[in-house]
């Protein structure tokens, strides 16, 4: 077949890149059959950036299956693809796929799968390799491109990975790897396609294995006697706290929380790792972990790090309050990377997913104690700075960016993806789960831009109404700043605002505390840390990847007037990024100075 050039087809910013139509042939390719059973999955999208190793799949995705069900999204950097496919999955629950290129592409891969492992999260990473017969290799290049086994650089932070042999073993290796990515505790997976087993010639499409009798199992139900220890613990205690971790994105799931914690009267804590999981303006949603020493009963819903919470409320004193774990998540931990965190003591643990855990769980308190205690009046709650603050202000400081974006949006729903690490609890209130989605997992700066495209894409598909905002450091956006070209080219409209101190300032603190605990000057804190002489035009960098770019602003009464203009762009489908000088600060004591403390 003569080879032809792709023809570019911009259909209301949604289709593009759509193959000329292939002659049609009887001639089948082994990685056909690849291809079509990500089909068959019904995989929305694949993130990537070529290589050769999978040069065949990559023809069979455009030409044999038209790049559609998967669409290709071409991404500039492979740690944009996959941190792409990890926002997505924040939103919807559920995986998209990443194809990576062998070797190389996946070293760069490494650390945004590392983040979607701490973060459980699932995304389906492809790869290639090969061929794994020497006499087969080119020379050099698919030398290079082989390793004896590729899964290793990846296998201590996925949850399975495979190197198939046959077409056959590459359907069921496929599927295989779906279902344990969306099986709780979810993560990501791998599957590296042997390149001679994708360019070998097949006769024909085998049967393929039937995609229905495969489901992701159920969550499983906690046990009922554990049921109703941990009910009769909750429904007794006079002072109970819930740590809502970990949690989904259902509307449901997060009633069912609600109504558990008022069934029993629980101060409820979220945690800013973990998505929105409960009402942050509820009377018994608390800021901080202040309430936990006084607690008689905890009852933990897979909260990251329990054991670490629990040693900074009691110190070295033995936990006082009864224990209640809702958790999968030892199922995954397997000894290579700390992310299971520390060893909390327990009284009840069930063995669950919070959302299949809290229904039994409320019912068979409500049985014990028919009438949920009174609620009492909601405290004082600290709130972004008032308008008035941006004409009295000199510079701006992270909360002003609250202010200004509350200003514009009113009470206009937004997702707000990421929020930086300067970003105050307060600021901006969550009421529904897809108000906020959580962190990276696994600390790796420089996810945040490709995670943003990939939570915007969600929340464009299933037709959300949410700006869909993130709010970045600037470290974290430079490092990852070309996956916006990727939002720009497949018109995925999104607002990123640049919390710009010119620094990696959390590093900044860290150098100024070991100066002090020597003895040493602090102000050198900033050597090897600020982004500096020259400043960096972040605005350019966005306008040269066809976002709408505005900024530098440094005046705190423009701020209001550059986020008018920015949502405004992003509702016209947009990407748009707001490069926000802020002041390099961002200490509690100094930023709740400038909250205000507004009646509950
Ligand atoms: C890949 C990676 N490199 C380095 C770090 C260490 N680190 C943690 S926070 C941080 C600074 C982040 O800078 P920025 O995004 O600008 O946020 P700021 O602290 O300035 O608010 C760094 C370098 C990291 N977490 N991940
Ligand atoms: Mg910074």
């Amino acid at each position: 077949m003569a080879v032809q050039s792709a023809e570019r087809i911009a259909v209301a910013g949604n289709e593009i890149d759509r193959p000329v139509p292939s002659t049609p042939s009887n001639r089948l390719w082994g990685s056909d059959a690849i291809a079509a059973m990500l089909r068959e999955l019904d995989i929305p999208y694949i993130a990537l950036n070529p290589g050769a190793s999978y040069r065949g799949i990559h023809d069979s995705l455009v030409n044999y299956l038209g790049n559609t069900r998967p669409r290709m999204l071409l991404c500039l950097h492979e740690e944009s693809a996959v941190a792409l496919a990890h926002g997505y999955a924040k939103v919807t629950g559920r995986p998209m796929a990443a194809f990576v290129h062998s070797n190389v592409g996946l070293m760069h891969a490494t650390m945004a799968i590392f983040n979607a492992w701490c973060d459980r999260t699932p995304v389906l990473v492809l790869g290639a390799t090969g061929p794994m017969d020497s006499t087969r290799r080119r020379p050099w290049i698919e030398w290079i491109h082989t390793a004896r086994d590729q899964g290793a650089l990846i296998r201590n932070f996925t949850k399975w990975d495979d190197q198939p042999a046959s077409i056959g073993s590459a359907q069921e290796a496929i599927l295989r790897a779906w279902l344990i990515a969306n099986t709780a505790p979810q993560g990501p997976v791998y599957v590296n396609f042997d390149l001679a087993l994708q360019e070998d010639e097949i006769n024909e499409l085998a049967p393929m294995p039937m995609v229905a009798r495969h489901a992701p199992p159920v969550a499983p139900e906690p046990a009922g006697p554990l049921v109703r220890q941990a009910a009769a613990l909750l429904a007794s205690a006079r002072c109970p706290v819930i740590l809502a971790g970990r949690g989904s994105r259902d509307p449901a799931a997060w009633q069912q929380r609600i109504a558990l914690a008022e069934a029993i009267g629980a101060q409820v804590v979220t945690d800013r790792k973990s998505g929105a999981t409960f009402p942050t303006d509820h009377p018994l949603h608390i800021g901080g972990t202040a309430p936990i020493v006084d607690a008689d009963v905890i009852l933990s819903l897979d909260w990251v790090d329990l054991a670490g919470t629990l040693r900074t409320a009691y110190g070295s004193r033995p936990v006082a309050a009864k224990v209640v774990q809702v958790s999968l998540d030892q199922y995954v931990h397997n000894g290579w990377s700390m992310d299971h965190q520390g060893l909390p003591p327990i009284d009840a643990y069930l063995l669950a997913e919070p959302d299949a855990a809290v229904p039994p769980l409320l019912a068979a308190v409500k049985e014990l104690r028919p009438n949920p205690p009174p609620m009492s009046e909601p405290g004082p709650r600290p709130g972004p700075p008032l308008l008035s603050a941006l004409d009295e202000a000199s510079v701006i400081q992270v909360p002003h960016i609250a202010t200004a974006l509350h200003a514009v949006l009113g009470d206009a729903p937004a997702t707000m993806i990421r929020l930086p690490l300067s970003w105050a609890d307060g600021l901006w209130e969550f009421r529904h789960p897809l108000d906020y989605l959580g962190t990276d997992g696994g600390g790796g700066i420089g996810s945040g831009p490709g995670m943003s495209v990939g939570a915007a894409l969600a929340l464009r598909d299933i037709g959300s109404s949410r700006l869909p905002v993130a709010v970045l450091g600037d470290g974290d956006f430079l490092m990852g700043v070309t996956a916006l070209w990727t939002a720009v080219r497949n018109s995925i409209p999104l607002l990123v605002i640049v919390a710009n101190n010119r620094s990696f300032f959390n590093d900044e603190l860290h150098q100024e505390r070991v100066a002090l605990q020597r003895g040493r000057p602090p102000e050198n804190r900033w050597i090897g840390q600020a982004i500096r002489d020259p400043d960096i035009d972040l605005a350019t960098m966005a306008r040269s990847q066809g976002c709408t770019g505005i900024g530098p602003v440094e005046d705190p009464k423009e701020l209001v007037a550059a986020m008018r203009e920015a949502v405004a762009a992003v509702r016209a489908g947009k990407v748009c990024v707001v490069d926000v000088r802020v002041a390099p600060g961002y200490s509690a004591g100094a930023t709740a100075a400038i909250m205000q403390r507004s009646p509950g």
